[in-house]
């Protein structure tokens, strides 16, 4: 559908960048008008939207697993329809935003091949183990919860297939934590084994959870680049903070403790200020030595190979039909 971008690719990478050309280009953004794939863009705009989309889109498809892993166990029909859906839902996310990197140019073999070598990565969060239903449900109460603080102001991206994009995931992501919030109520009014199982679950996703938002600020790389084309509306650790801020009454409510003996309310700012995050343990999962890393990878590798051979008997199929077509037309026209 977007294939007109691949067209203008080279002509924009290569060209020069002159001050006109990106005055206009800022002023579209400063006047929150949308950049759309045939708009004239500077290669650093491509370049970290690529990255960020496609990191985005990767993350949908390996976030799939851990929840994937218990829809042979899920404890009624009732919570296998579910997160049958769900998992589901992340599979179409990955398709969307795989379509909306393909509009700057980019091959989808390409950006498969990125993950699958290592190069792009994908949220730290999906390379920790599932060990128990819990898990299902601080998935989508916190997992989702975050993902969707970061994603709501990705629906005003300047990009506009990203930020379309963006609207219908973010729909679909609320839905993701209702139910996760919902199985959490279960387990916490549940018998004592129900409540200390969902209490496990939060003593071990919770860090993580609050590393999904990046770096701290002084750390973030891309995020002045990302701020001033309005990608970016809200800083990593403002999100975080957000986040915390709505989710601990949350817990709280839940009957539940964080595993953080220095979150406290600042009764002054009205936030929730929380302990230190532990940054080498986020730098060793994004260097590949998590908990996951290898099994998440070598899965997708796996579905990779056994996919080829459909692959290939659609494109063999589609080749069919051209040729079919084209022995076809002269006829149409005698
Ligand atoms: N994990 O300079 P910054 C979901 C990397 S979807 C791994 O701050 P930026 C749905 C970053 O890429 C979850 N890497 O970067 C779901 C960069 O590395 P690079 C995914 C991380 O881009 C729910 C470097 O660190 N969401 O959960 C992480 O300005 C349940 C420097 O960082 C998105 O992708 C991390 N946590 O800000 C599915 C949202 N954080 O590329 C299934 C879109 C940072 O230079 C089940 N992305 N890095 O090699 C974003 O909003 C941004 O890319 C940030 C990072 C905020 C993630």
């Amino acid at each position: 559908m977007y294939s007109q971008a691949l067209n203008v690719k080279d002509e924009q990478a290569s060209g020069p960048e002159d001050a006109a050309k990106l005055a206009r280009f800022q002023g579209i953004i400063d006047r929150e008008d949308k950049i759309e794939p045939r708009d004239w863009m500077p290669a650093a705009y491509r370049r970290t939207l690529v990255r960020q989309i496609s990191q985005h889109a990767h993350s949908e498809v390996i976030g799939m697993q851990p929840e994937g892993a218990w829809i042979t166990r899920a404890p009624s029909l009732r919570r296998k329809a579910a997160l049958l859906a769900k998992v589901q839902d992340e599979a179409g996310h990955g398709l969307y935003l795989y379509a909306a990197a393909e509009t700057m140019g980019v091959a989808r073999e390409e950006l498969y091949g990125q993950l699958l070598s290592g190069k792009a990565k994908y949220s730290s969060i999906f390379n920790y183990p599932t060990l128990s239903w819990a898990d299902i449900g601080v998935i989508g109460w916190l997992v989702d919860g975050a993902a969707i603080m970061n994603q709501i102001p990705l629906c005003r991206c300047s990009f506009g297939p990203y930020a379309r994009a963006m609207i219908r995931i973010c729909k679909e992501e609320s839905f993701h934590q209702r139910q996760g919030f919902e199985i959490m109520m279960t387990l916490s009014r549940g018998t004592p084994a129900q409540k200390a199982m969902a209490q496990d679950a939060l003593d071990r996703w919770w860090w993580p959870s609050l590393m999904m938002f990046g770096p701290s600020d002084a750390a973030s790389m891309h995020s002045a680049d990302s701020t001033r084309w309005k990608i970016k509306r809200f800083s990593n650790d403002e999100l975080r903070q957000k986040f915390v801020d709505a989710t601990v009454p949350q817990g709280h409510y839940l009957g539940l403790t964080f595993p953080d003996p220095d979150l406290k309310l600042d009764e002054a700012s009205g936030h929730w200020t929380f302990g230190a995050i532990d940054w080498d343990e986020f730098r060793r999962v994004l260097a590949g030595q998590g908990p996951c890393n290898a099994e998440r990878l070598a899965n997708r590798q796996k579905s990779e190979d056994d996919g080829a051979w459909v692959r290939e008997a659609v494109a063999a199929f589609a080749a069919k039909r051209r040729a079919q077509a084209a022995t076809a037309q002269p006829q149409a026209a005698e």
